[in-house]
């Protein structure tokens, strides 16, 4: 088919009959017609077939839930990531913590504790090492913020999440820490091991196709933010895990793969009770501040689990 006609039929598909004018959203018009351009594009240029074609509609029908994991598997997750990049330096916004991708486990309502806090249940610790991770949220003059709020989630020794994973105790491994006077924060835990898509999953079909794993290595989410200041998405990697910079979400970036110190001196196990090295990591938070210029980015809205 030529370029013209798959033109003319989107055209005449989506804009060609409009019964209520008054209910047009203009934005989810022009979308909507450039995508089912595109798609039309697609079909013609690789001779879709009939049989693919349904294939793939019926795959989109079995997807369900598990479309927010289809979204970081194929990268588009990070390719927003990087859109809004583009949006914050056009803006003067840039700079600050490095950002990544938020990713589809998040739980809204997390306990709230000030300064310091607790992560695991204790029941993780057979096969977990100890984390203690710490740190301070600055402004960019270098300023410690006080009052702060750095949100926690990580998985458990097993890639798990509490939750989505029944099996773990409430808010397992979340937390959302308030900074101290000094803008300090931080936690007890144990680390977490790479999440893996689950086997029986679509998003797993897909990457079967593909040729390529399912996997993330160990990582520890956060949202970083304070009152004037632009909330930050990001992680941190555990350095040494065999999928650091081969994540299945390509959500790795440089300068969020913080040093991992264990931690075996005698003083310093007593102090913490502890007769295990237990791993330390240091990491500090750096915030934007906040203009009056919205640009996208520092509150992103999505659907959230909220307990
Ligand atoms: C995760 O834990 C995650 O962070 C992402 C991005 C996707 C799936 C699981
Ligand atoms: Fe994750």
């Amino acid at each position: 088919m030529e370029r013209k006609q798959i033109e003319q039929l989107a055209e005449k598909f989506i804009k060609g009959k409009i019964d209520y004018p008054e209910k047009v959203n203009p934005r989810v018009q022009e979308i909507t017609l450039r995508l089912l351009t595109d798609l039309m594009q697609a079909i013609n240029d690789l001779h879709i077939t009939a049989d693919e074609y349904w294939a793939g509609v019926e795959y989109f029908a079995d997807l369900g839930k598990e479309a927010g994991l289809l979204s970081p598997g194929l990268g588009l997750d990070h390719f927003m990531d990087l859109m809004i990049e583009e949006d914050l330096q056009a803006a003067g916004l840039d700079g600050g913590t490095v950002r990544t991708i938020e990713g589809p486990l998040y739980v809204a309502g997390a306990p709230v504790e000030k300064g310091f806090a607790r992560l695991d249940d204790g029941t993780d610790l057979e096969n977990g090492t100890v984390l203690f991770m710490q740190g301070t949220v600055y402004d960019e003059a270098g300023k410690p913020i006080p009052n702060a709020q750095v949100e926690v989630w990580h998985a458990n020794s097993l890639g798990n999440y509490s939750f989505f994973d029944e099996s773990q105790s409430e808010f397992n491994l979340r937390r959302t820490i308030i900074t101290d006077e000094n803008g300090n924060y931080g936690f007890r835990s144990i680390v977490p091991l790479g999440y893996s898509v689950p086997d029986d999953g679509m998003v797993k079909k897909l990457l079967d196709a593909l040729g390529r794993h399912g996997h993330r290595p160990a990582h520890i989410h956060f949202f970083a933010s304070a009152e004037g200041y632009r909330k930050v998405t990001t992680q941190i990697n555990i350095d040494g895990d065999e999928y650091l910079w081969d994540d299945f979400a390509f959500a790795s970036r440089e300068g969020l793969v913080p040093e991992v110190k264990m931690v075996d001196d005698a003083a310093q196990l007593k102090e913490k009770g502890l007769d295990k090295a237990y791993a330390s990591i240091d990491f500090d938070f750096h915030l934007v501040k906040d203009i009056d210029k919205p640009v996208q980015g520092s509150e992103v809205e999505r659907r959230r689990a909220q307990l």
